[in-house]
């Protein structure tokens, strides 16, 4: 299932969301940045060494930057709607 990391505060993670939303995918939301931390753990770094959220990983697919998010769920699901 897809994971996404983030908190929903984050304008950022909320575009995110969204797209998850209008594509209907299934999904874990892991609380993470602000009061949740975690950004500086080794294993979020390994993720996104910028440290910050949005961060989905899609099996082996780890993409992190909220844009390049969208645009690979576009690409990968989004067929041809967005
Ligand atoms: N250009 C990045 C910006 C990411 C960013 O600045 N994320 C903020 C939240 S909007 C963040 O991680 N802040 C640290 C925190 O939440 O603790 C993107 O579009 O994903």
């Amino acid at each position: 299932m897809l994971k996404l990391w983030g908190r929903r505060s984050s304008a950022n993670v909320q575009k995110v969301l969204w797209l998850i939303g209008e594509l209907d995918l299934p999904h874990d939301l892991i609380p993470a940045g602000g009061g949740f931390g975690g950004l500086d753990d080794p294993a979020f770094r390994a993720m996104n060494p910028h440290g910050k959220v949005p961060v989905i990983a899609d099996g082996a697919v780890v993409v992190w930057e909220s844009h390049a998010i969208l645009r690979y769920l576009a690409a990968t699901y989004g067929e041809n709607r967005f």
